[in-house]
């Protein structure tokens, strides 16, 4: 029989993904990893409180003898949906993980705890980093523009952790490691349309991303353009341009196609209980996460930039 680990790949294997084990102990070093960051200074304050003050560092307290950490990536498409307006149609991209983010994750880690189970073992959900774990699990491998990048399928995956009472009895744990490619690449600092990557140091100027201040419900700072805004919420530009995802670039999946006046209701704004039903549950199936109002925002802003061009 092989060993219960190489068994719990192969069925992650089987579902297309691909994953690793590490050793609970390295709790620490994920704490140091980020808070140790911050305590330096090295993360806006504003930043660190809204986006990444919900880690918990400290052993599950709903699983007595946690031992390992397993963390999976799931490749994972960009999504096109399709807006008619004054005649044409225009096509937005949602980047990879925004739909279904949270069914995803809860079915990777249902089907953790169904297999485990059989097993004689238990999950527990973390909040944990899931980049500086995948990275220093051997799973994935930084990019310059702080993604990162798994053999096969690029930057195009969602993560996914759980932690668990399995045995962890060989642990690949390492130093963070970065993409030989970036070693003679800035294709994504000249991408940025924000600065947000550099060469003075490492660490993303997260502040900076475009996808920060659009998934908030903020006015944008003045020195955002509003012609930088070409996805639905987030921002492609520095994955795009990586030759590290030239075999996932053009992987998009066609989500949905809204009318005229349904792109018009959107516009304006329409409260969700206000929009017919018809339109309310095609939006409620893309199953994007964000807030509502702020799509509308963010679409009004792309509609905006095609009028601008014409
Ligand atoms: C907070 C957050 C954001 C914030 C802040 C991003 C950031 N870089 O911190 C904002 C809103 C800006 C954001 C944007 C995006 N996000 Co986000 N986000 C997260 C979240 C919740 C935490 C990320 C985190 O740990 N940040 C803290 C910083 C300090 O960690 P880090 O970025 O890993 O930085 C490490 C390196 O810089 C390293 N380092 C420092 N110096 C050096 C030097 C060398 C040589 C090396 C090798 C490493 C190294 O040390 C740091 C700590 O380990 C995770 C989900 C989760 N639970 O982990 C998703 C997550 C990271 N996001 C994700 C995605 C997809 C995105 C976007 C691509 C969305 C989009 N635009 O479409 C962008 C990408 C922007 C970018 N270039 O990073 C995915 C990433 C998938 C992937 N392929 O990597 C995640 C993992 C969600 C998921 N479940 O899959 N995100
Ligand atoms: S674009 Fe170039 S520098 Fe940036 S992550 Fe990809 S390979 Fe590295
Ligand atoms: S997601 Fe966009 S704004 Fe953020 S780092 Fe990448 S290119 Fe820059």
């Amino acid at each position: 029989m092989k060993p219960l680990a190489e068994r719990l790949f192969n069925m992650i294997e089987e579902q297309g993904w691909k994953g690793s084990i590490v050793s609970i102990s390295h709790l620490a070093e994920l704490r140091n990893a980020i808070i140790g960051r911050y305590e330096d200074g090295l993360i806006e304050k504003t930043l660190y409180r809204k986006q990444l003050g919900f880690f918990s560092f400290d052993p599950p307290s709903d699983l007595s003898g946690a031992n390992s950490i397993i963390v999976v990536a799931i490749p994972t498409p960009q999504m096109r949906i399709v807006f008619n307006w004054q005649g044409n149609r225009i096509p937005v991209i949602v980047p990879p993980i925004y739909i279904s983010y949270t069914p995803r994750t809860e079915y990777v880690q249902a089907l953790l705890a169904k297999w485990l189970r059989h097993e004689g073992y238990s999950i527990s959900k973390p909040r944990l980093p899931l980049k500086t774990l995948a990275v220093c699990s051997g799973l994935a491998e930084y990019g310059r523009n702080n993604i990162c990048y798994v053999p096969g399928m690029g930057s195009f995956i969602q993560l996914v952790a759980v932690l668990s009472d399995l045995p962890c009895d060989t642990d690949p744990w390492r130093e963070p490691k970065q993409l030989d490619r970036c070693q003679t690449c800035v294709a994504c600092i000249r991408h940025c349309p924000t600065a947000a990557i550099t060469k003075d140091r490492f660490l993303l100027y997260a502040e900076r991303c475009l996808t920060y201040h659009n998934e908030s419900a903020n006015d944008f700072p003045d020195w955002i353009n509003p012609l930088w805004h070409h996805c639905l919420i987030g921002c492609m530009r520095c994955q795009t341009a990586c030759s590290e995802n030239s075999e996932v670039k053009n992987w998009y999946k066609d989500r949905a196609e809204f009318s005229e006046q349904e792109t018009g209701l959107f516009i304006k704004g329409v409260p969700p209980d206000q929009l017919p039903d018809e339109t309310y549950a095609k939006m409620k199936s893309l199953e994007i996460n964000e807030d509502y109002r702020l799509l509308c925002r963010n679409l009004s802003l792309i509609i905006e930039q095609g009028r601008s061009k014409s």
